[in-house]
Parts: structure tokens; C-alpha cells; sequence
């Protein structure tokens, strides 16, 4: 483990971005509609490059030759709850794309526009100046610990600085492209800002960050009840499958 780069986000004394509002448990959480969905291997690092490059590189090993780096950082869902000094670990997503990417990949000097696809079938993207900034991981550990299934297993990206929804779990490819105009969110188009930071409570395309409170708020307990079950009922099956 090396530097602490978000350690200064760390501290408690910092007030939470507006419009939201702190809860001491880290659950499972999503777009209500991929709480019943699943990836498919959670124990091997495996992504592919994809897109505007001059080949699709598989990427598979334990990082060779990335610096790898821990972050304490405070994750916001669009719903409005926060959690706060969360303790990630990985490498970053600026070092992912100079040394692997560009690199490797020989991926298009004007492809900005990044998606990011789940092994579940979720995706979203981000410009990919967004995607460079210090504070953006590829993180394959939180707390110390390998991922757990709930969090993102195997790879999951953080940055702090965008809603929930932009921090896809389960990377299974990051596509680089030069036009993005093909790209569509697994859900209807509203819910989906080609930015999504927290701090300009950019939390949708088109309504008022009120509008997207009041609508999404009632969902989150539900949500998260439905995602803590689909987790039981697929952990069970898992299980079952291995005891055979
Ligand atoms: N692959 C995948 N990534 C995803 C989602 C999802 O459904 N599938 N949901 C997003 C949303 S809306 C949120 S708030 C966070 C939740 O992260 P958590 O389950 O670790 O709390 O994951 C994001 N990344
Ligand atoms: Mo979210």
C-alpha cells in the first residue's frame, strides 16, 4: 500500500455535498431493476479494452507494474443517501488508461467519451477527462478486504466525485469511443447525466435536482430491501451449485 491521496476527504468535520443526507451502513444498492441481476465471476480481475482502439486488450493479471493506491472517500447515491470515509484500495483509473490503454491498447488520442460495462449487462459513461482526475480508482478492495459480491466483486470503479451510478461494479470492459452517441443507460434516459457530479448536484439530464429528491427518495428503502434479498436468494444458489 502506498500513498493516502484521499486521506484529507477522510475526516468527519467536512459537511456532505447538498441535498444529501448520511447513513452509517455500506449496503448493496442499484438501479431496482439490476438488484435481481448478478456477475458472473467474482474471484478473477478480468477487463477488457474496448472501443476506438488499435486492439482490444484483455487485461487479466494483478496489475503489473501499476502503483497501487488507498483512499479513504465518501460515496453519494443519486437517492440522496451518503456514506462517509470509505476506505478503498487499487490503482488509478489515470494510470489504468496512460499505462494500458494508450499504452497498450493504442487507444484513439480523441476518444474522450468512456463507457463502462458491468458484468451484470449495467453501463454508464463518463467523459473521459472526469475519468482522470487523482481521486478516480479501479478499486479491487474496500476496508482492507477483497471486495465482497455486494460491493462490486471483482473490480468496481470510485469516483467520489459523481453519483452512485457512475461507480459501475463488476468491471467486465471499458469501451473508449470517439462519439458516444450510440451509448444507452440500461434505464430511461432522464435518470442518466453525462456527468453526474455530486457537487453540482448533477443528478439527472433534464428535471431540477428537486424533482429527481422527491422521486427517487421513496424508492431507497425498498431498494435496498430488494437487494439485500435477490443478494440472499443468489448466495444460496451459489452455494448450493458448489456443494454438488
Ligand atoms: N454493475 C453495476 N454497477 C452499479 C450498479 C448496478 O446496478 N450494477 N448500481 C449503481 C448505483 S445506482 C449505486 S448507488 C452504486 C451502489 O454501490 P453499492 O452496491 O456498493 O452500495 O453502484 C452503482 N454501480
Ligand atoms: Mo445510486
Amino acid at each position: 500500500m502506498s500513498e493516502g491521496i484521499g486521506d484529507a476527504m477522510g475526516n468527519r468535520e467536512h459537511s456532505l455535498p447538498p441535498g444529501q443526507v448520511e447513513v452509517q451502513a455500506f449496503r448493496r444498492f442499484g438501479l431496482p431493476w439490476f438488484t435481481w441481476r448478478f456477475p458472473t465471476d467474482t474471484e478473477s480481475i478480468a477487463f477488457d479494452i474496448v472501443g476506438d482502439v488499435a486492439r482490444t486488450l484483455h487485461v487479466d493479471a494483478q496489475w503489473p507494474g501499476l502503483p497501487r493506491v488507498e483512499q479513504v472517500s465518501d460515496f453519494h447515491c443519486v437517492t440522496t443517501w451518503s456514506n462517509r470515509g470509505l476506505r478503498w484500495s487499487g490503482v488509478r483509473f489515470r494510470d489504468v488508461h496512460a499505462l494500458l490503454a494508450v499504452a497498450e491498447a493504442g487507444v484513439a488520442a480523441d476518444a474522450g467519451f468512456v463507457v463502462l460495462r458491468g458484468q451484470d449487462g449495467y453501463r454508464t459513461s463518463l467523459p473521459l477527462a472526469d475519468l482522470l482526475a487523482d481521486d478516480v480508482l479501479l478499486a479491487d478492495r474496500l476496508d482492507g478486504e477483497p471486495l465482497s459480491m455486494e460491493h462490486g466483486a471483482p473490480l468496481r470503479l470510485v469516483a467520489p466525485a459523481h453519483y452512485g451510478y457512475k461507480n459501475v461494479k463488476h468491471i467486465a470492459a471499458i469501451e473508449f469511443l470517439r462519439d458516444g452517441s450510440r451509448h444507452r443507460f440500461p434505464g430511461p434516459g432522464f435518470m442518466e447525466h453525462p456527468r453526474a457530479r455530486v457537487a453540482f448536484q448533477e443528478r439527472g439530464k433534464y428535471l431540477p435536482a428537486a424533482v429527481y429528491r422527491a422521486l427517487y427518495r421513496p424508492l431507497i428503502g425498498v431498494t435496498s430491501w430488494m437487494a439485500r434479498v435477490f443478494a440472499e436468494r443468489f448466495r444460496q444458489r451459489r452455494s448450493r451449485e458448489n456443494a454438488r
